[in-house]
């Protein structure tokens, strides 16, 4: 749903810009107040908003602007300049009409971060796991996997992993000059696993962007296998043939991680950080950890442990032969620049 603030224009020409910015910043905190849980807010331009929602109908949609322009006339700021504040709508859904969600995707800001993996002694950057952020209202990160469930809804995953290929590689081009086997890694979800022409994308946008195929990994978590095993598998098998790693992430989550392993043959497992979380008062987890670096290496799988925050948690597992370790302990994800920086 796209919103217009009526009289806008009028607003800054007769009082002035900063009233009218005001006036804008006023009536986005309430609407993004009245917002259910499913939906998010942008500003598009000057005085247009946007709402996005995932799991509703038109009507609903059209209810919750009724609210929003009760709700403004309720807002007495204004009333003692003599205007009141309202605000026009359009809607449109997905599948039924479609380009609306694109437009409202084009103006939201997501950029894409970067967070380093240190070798296991924790002494060099060996490489990055690609991380989208929607950039909100404020400018405050969204963490992607909030608006999975929206963009799966709208039909938008499948565009949207692309966009993520293309930037990772395009960014990450340029680290590989110096360092020939750093690593970008890129995560993708279940339902693009079960696009057929999945591992053919990711293959041809690295032929676009000169991207060399060993360079890359592909994150898949558990859940991916379980729905349609066989597109999953002829994608599997096709970036793996190619020469693109590919990692299970959140291992050790699902109900089946020990015959995911069997079956999937990956080249990277990536520990959840849930079992670096416990490490200090568990010595299950702790034992966790060393098991599955040593039946991974046993079968030539590299292990990387995430979710490494302190040093008392580094200090716990620097010995156990991890071969890559991430965790705001050795970074948050990052602008490219830091990257680019850390490489120098
Ligand atoms: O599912 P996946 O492993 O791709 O999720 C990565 C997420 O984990 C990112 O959102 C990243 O910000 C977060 N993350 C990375 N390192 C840490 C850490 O040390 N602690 C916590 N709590 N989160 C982390
Ligand atoms: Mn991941």
């Amino acid at each position: 749903m796209i919103l217009d603030i009526d009289n806008f224009r009028l607003i800054n020409e007769m009082y002035s810009r900063e009233m009218g910015d005001n006036v804008f910043r006023t009536v986005s905190r309430f609407i993004q107040a009245m917002l259910p849980e499913n939906a998010a807010l942008y500003r598009l331009d000057k005085d247009r908003m946007g709402i996005l929602a995932g799991y509703v109908t038109k009507c609903e949609m059209w209810d919750l602007y009724q609210r929003i322009q009760k709700m403004l006339l309720q807002i007495t700021e204004w009333r003692a300049y003599g205007f009141k504040v309202e605000v026009s709508a359009g809607c449109s859904g997905y599948p039924q009409d479609g380009c609306m969600v694109n437009e409202l995707l084009q103006y939201a800001e997501y950029a894409l971060l970067y967070q380093p993996q240190i070798d296991g002694k924790g002494e060099q950057i060996k490489g990055v796991e690609a991380l989208a952020r929607f950039q909100d209202e404020e400018g405050v990160p969204v963490a992607v996997t909030e608006f999975l469930p929206i963009l799966e809804e709208h039909g938008m995953i499948v565009p949207f992993g692309k966009w993520v290929a293309r930037t990772a590689m395009q960014n990450g081009k340029k680290w590989l000059v110096r360092n020939p086997d750093f690593k970008v890694s890129i995560n993708a979800s279940a339902l693009q696993l079960m696009q057929a022409d999945f591992a053919s994308d990711i293959l041809r946008i690295a032929e676009e962007e000169g991207f060399p195929y060993k360079n890359l990994i592909v994150e898949l978590t558990e859940s991916c296998a379980v729905e349609n095993l066989n597109i999953f598998m002829d994608n599997f098998l096709h970036l793996r043939q190619m020469g693109v790693h590919v990692a299970m992430d959140d291992f050790g989550t699902g109900y089946s991680s020990l015959q995911m392993l069997k079956d999937t043959p990956v080249d990277v497992v990536k520990i959840d950080r849930s079992f670096v979380a416990e490490i200090g008062s568990s010595e299950f987890h702790k034992t966790f950890i060393s098991f599955v670096v040593s039946i991974c290496h046993t079968v030539g799988i590299q292990v990387c442990l995430e979710g490494v925050e302190t040093q008392e948690e580094f200090d716990l597992v620097k010995n156990m032969q991890l071969d890559y370790i991430q965790g705001y302990f050795f970074g948050r994800p990052m602008e490219k620049e830091k990257i680019t920086e850390i490489l120098q």
